[in-house]
């Protein structure tokens, strides 16, 4: 009998992963808010995946933070900032031996979680999957891309990988996946930050290269300082790359300001501000970024944390 995966946080990436463990035939519970997201969530009857021009209803068990059963591999897809909290509520079931799938943008939230449960393994990923919610329980994959997975402590691949495999869920095993974070916060903060301030989709910023190129000399070396210099390599070449590739998407930053919607700053800008302040580096241009961006979302009524 594989081992049941409990999957806490579904929204986006948490039903896109869902769906698709579920459709390989593994089994797959959903750890909802509480008991009114659940009754909700037992009217939908299920989950529906979203691919191209087909969907499908995938049936999958729901539970609230309070069931009893023990957990045993947790794949965690809240936000950053929520991913704390959530785990907590659930920490008593975890069996002595269970793992945890960390799956938060950024950094930061990863160690406050595997801080929380010492005796547990934690598992990094990184993605660029894309993924968006196109109302409750109904997920649209919108862009196929690969997660990374990584153990910061060392140690093996899992064997549970053959489980993605399974699914369809493209991903590799990583024995730097700091790295992996770290460039992927770079790559965020050079462009989410000023695709906001300029109101623009990520091509917009071509307008802006002398802006973007400043960004990454500073960000390279804060990731040469902080230990991961194969992060900085061709950095300001790959952001220019991604800025053409995704000339016309609008940033997921800009798109939770459009929305209305918390940000995840503090793990992205503020975490790279706060490691440049440790190194003592000077990052005047960061922190400069950091603060426009903060005044722009207070001026928007939205956390600047
Ligand atoms: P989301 O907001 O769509 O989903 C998060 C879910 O967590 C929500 O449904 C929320 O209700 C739930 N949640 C929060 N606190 C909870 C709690 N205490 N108990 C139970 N559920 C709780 O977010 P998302 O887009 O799926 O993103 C998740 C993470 O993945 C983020 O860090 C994001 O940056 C990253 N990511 C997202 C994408 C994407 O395309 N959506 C791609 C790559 C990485
Ligand atoms: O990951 C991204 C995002 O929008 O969050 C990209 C497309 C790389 C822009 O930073």
């Amino acid at each position: 009998m594989p081992t049941p995966w409990h999957i806490l946080g579904a929204g986006s990436m948490g039903m896109l992963w869902s769906a698709r463990l579920a459709r390989a035939g593994l089994p797959v519970t959903l750890i909802l808010r509480n008991g009114a997201r659940l009754q909700a969530y037992q009217a939908a009857q299920g989950v529906t995946l979203v691919e191209g021009e087909h969907s499908q209803l995938i049936p999958i068990r729901a539970q609230t933070p309070e069931a009893d059963e023990p957990v045993q591999r947790l794949l965690v897809t809240c936000k950053a900032y929520d991913a704390e909290h959530a785990v907590r509520q659930i920490a008593g079931r975890l069996s002595p031996d269970a793992e945890l799938i960390l799956l938060q943008n950024g950094l930061g939230s990863q160690q406050i979680v595997a801080d929380l449960v010492p005796r547990n393994r934690c598992i990094f990923a990184s993605s660029t999957e894309g993924a968006f919610r196109q109302s409750d329980w109904r997920v649209v994959f919108a862009g196929q891309g690969q997660t990374w997975l990584g153990d910061t402590s060392g140690g093996e691949a899992p064997q549970w990988l053959e489980e993605l495999q399974r699914s369809g869920i493209a991903h590799q095993w990583s024995p730097n996946i700091l790295s992996r974070l770290w460039r992927k916060l770079a790559l965020n903060c050079a462009i989410n930050p000023l695709t906001v301030l300029h109101d623009c989709r990520n091509g917009g910023l071509q307008a802006h290269s002398g802006e973007v190129g400043t960004l990454c000399t500073e960000l390279s070396r804060l990731l040469e300082d902080c230990g991961h210099p194969e992060a900085a390599i061709d950095l300001t070449a790959e952001v220019n790359r991604v800025i053409q590739a995704t000339a016309n998407n609008f940033s997921s930053m800009h798109q939770d300001v459009t929305q209305g919607r918390r940000t995840e700053i503090s793990y992205l800008l503020g975490y790279a501000c706060a490691a440049a302040a440790n190194h003592q580096l000077a990052a005047p241009h960061l922190q400069a970024l950091q603060q426009r961006l903060s005044n722009h979302l207070k001026q928007r009524g939205l956390p600047c944390n």
